[in-house]
């Protein structure tokens, strides 16, 4: 076959089957020229979830909690501090404990100046809360920490709300415990009443006798 011959052969094939090129895998052509290249690799670094969040974080690590400092133990043996020569008059001073300005009065040291934590008067009743001192005010619900509700050291636990009252025809206005005093720190029914037209009007709430 001539030369020409074998060029319109070819040329012949070509036009009746399509075109398939691919070279070296990169690029393949469908009869109708579609470009059916595998797709590229998925980028897993920037993947999110199905729903379009992005992926969660990593779990944090949570702070701790802030360790609350214990309340001081009143029966601990003071240690005489680390202190330099005294060079003038000696006095005593107290530890005090629970930083409310009153000492502990089986703590006294002597020296010429009150050392760090201690106090020149042994006036407090209970050296391990802050709120137990001569000339406390308030008064309290819950007990001191030794069970006793003497908060301003006078050695009587004084209750806040000591009046009763009674609902009736007879008496109907007031308020006060319904079924006795209660003790200090102990809930019990408050009630308090008033006419309304002809009715006496009862409302009853719980309450916690309050104490110093
Ligand atoms: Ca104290
Ligand atoms: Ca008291």
């Amino acid at each position: 076959m001539t030369v020409l011959g074998k060029v319109w052969i070819l040329w012949a094939s070509m036009l009746l089957g399509g075109c398939v090129l691919d070279l070296a895998g990169d690029l393949t052509l469908e009869p109708d020229g579609e470009d059916v290249s595998p797709p590229d690799a998925v980028d897993t670094a920037d993947s999110v979830l199905p729903d379009g969040d992005e992926d969660p974080p990593f779990d944090t690590i949570p702070e701790d909690p802030v360790a609350e400092d214990p309340a001081p133990d009143p029966t601990d043996v003071v240690e005489e501090p680390d202190m330099p020569e005294c060079d003038g008059p000696e006095m005593v001073y107290y530890v005090d404990r629970d930083s409310d300005g009153y000492g502990d009065i089986g703590s006294g040291i002597e020296w010429c100046a009150p050392p760090d934590g201690f106090v020149d008067n042994h006036d407090d009743c209970y050296d391990a809360n802050g709120e137990a001192h001569p000339g406390q005010t308030l008064f309290f619900t819950t007990n001191r920490g030794d069970g006793s509700f003497d908060y301003d050291c006078d050695s009587v636990a004084t209750m806040q709300f000591t009046q009763e009252t009674a609902c009736d025809w007879t008496r109907c206005s007031g308020e006060g415990w319904s079924e006795g005093i209660p003790e200090c720190g102990v809930s019990a029914n408050w009630r308090r009443c008033d006419w309304w037209v002809v009715w006496c009007d009862v409302v009853n709430t719980a309450r916690t006798q309050a104490c110093r």
